[in-house]
């Protein structure tokens, strides 16, 4: 929105001007017979009398307008030149991103899951990874987030899905049936409320011979929350495809424990942050035997994300938590080291202790009560 040259001279008077437009506009409008309300988002620049630039004046208000609309409803932004920097490197990044998925700079990674009791290898946790030429690594939690924004989310999707399909049916075919390694795909909350992601689903699975049971979805309990009754219909649908979820980074969300009965997740993901604590402390680990006991309780399969030491393992095994994933056992790792992966017969990981090594699931431990007060 300008304003020079119709009586505003000061930025104030601008906002005078915006508030009321936003008035104006929240006012319901009838269109055949029906109340509509539209919310309106402004941006506003003030022209500092020193650019000639006009271009630069409507990109700095489109970069408030982002601002606005970002902040939610029927708002308005004074542009800031932060704003600018922002607007500047997160645009070049999603160009630059969708040229990307165009060529080889992005491709999927595999972290082992491991059945803790065993020692073996069941499945891998498929997850995105962007070779920048210049830029170098760039971590997912930056460019996903960013691809949401845009219509990009749902290419990545695709890529995702396509890939993990097609490793998966590869190390199939190289395992004996009984014991062949599933795929998690990580989804985010507009991928999984996309009308399309059943058919891209089907056709992938399909197209890439995959059995659904070794395929599982992982959500986090904000897609939920952006829509309860779409996220019903979708679970079931995906129940009725024989697909599974895993829910992913369970204990830090909203973890309403409603939505444990509404997603019905086959695999509860423990977040890293209760496996691998920055500060040990009684209390953290008392969580940790909590989570790891309700996902027995549930019939659920209980995973622990992020096991960094042999001390965090053996506390997991003695709490009889099914399934593990961590730097102890291996990171993420490219699709044609896999198969070293599975072949390292002796288990993923070379036991220091062996006396202890059929780990006795569910062992009852003394309890250790939590001290109720502070001193
Ligand atoms: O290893 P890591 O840095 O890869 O992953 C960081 C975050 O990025 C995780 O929260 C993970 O869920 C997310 N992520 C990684 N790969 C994908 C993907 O293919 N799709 C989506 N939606 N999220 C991903
Ligand atoms: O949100 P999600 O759980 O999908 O993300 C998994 C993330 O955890 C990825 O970034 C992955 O690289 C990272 N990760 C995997 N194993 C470990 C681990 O042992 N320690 C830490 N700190 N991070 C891990
Ligand atoms: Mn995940």
């Amino acid at each position: 929105m300008f304003f020079g040259g119709s009586g505003l001279t000061r930025p104030a008077d601008a906002e005078a001007v915006a508030k009321r437009l936003l008035e104006v506009l929240a006012e319901p409008f009838v269109v055949a017979g029906e109340n509509l309300t539209q919310h309106a988002s402004i941006g506003v620049v003030a022209w500092d009398r020193v650019r000639e630039n006009s271009t630069e004046l409507i990109q700095d208000a489109d970069a408030a307008l982002y601002e606005a609309k970002r902040a939610g409803k029927g708002r308005y932004v004074l542009f800031t030149p932060s704003m600018r920097q922002r607007a500047v490197s997160s645009y070049s990044i999603v160009q630059e991103l969708e040229q990307a998925l165009q060529s080889d700079e992005i491709s999927m990674s595999y972290q082992p899951i491991v059945k803790l009791a065993e020692n073996k290898v069941v499945g891998f946790e498929a997850l995105m990874r962007w070779a920048h030429p210049e830029r170098g690594q760039v971590p997912p939690d930056v460019f996903i987030p960013l691809a949401e924004r845009s219509d990009l989310i749902f290419g990545l999707g695709s890529f995702a899905l396509r890939e993990a399909i097609s490793a998966a049916r590869a190390w199939s075919r190289s395992a004996d049936p009984s014991n062949r390694p599933y795929v998690t795909v990580n989804c985010s909350a507009r991928q999984f409320h996309d009308p399309n992601l059943l058919s891209v689903i089907e056709e992938t699975l399909t197209a890439g011979g995959l059995e659904p049971s070794l395929l599982f979805l992982e959500i986090t309990e904000s897609v939920a929350l952006a829509d309860i009754v779409g996220t019903t219909s979708m679970i079931e649908h995906l129940d009725h495809l024989g697909i599974g979820i895993a829910l992913d980074d369970f204990g830090t969300g909203y973890s309403s424990l409603s939505y444990l009965a509404l997603l019905r997740p086959k695999i509860i993901k423990i977040d890293k942050s209760f496996v691998s604590p920055a500060r040990e402390s009684l209390y953290s680990d008392k969580l940790l035997e909590a989570i790891v006991s309700l996902g027995q309780k549930l019939d659920m399969i209980v995973l622990a994300e992020g096991i960094e030491t042999q001390v965090q393992l053996d506390r997991l095994l003695d709490l009889g938590c099914d399934l593990g994933q961590g730097y102890l056992f291996s990171p993420a790792v490219p699709a044609r080291e896999v198969a070293a992966l599975l072949d390292r017969s002796s288990g993923i990981r070379a036991k220091r202790n062996t006396a202890r090594t059929p780990a006795v699931p569910r062992v009852s431990r003394p309890r250790t009560r939590l001290r109720s007060k502070r001193p």
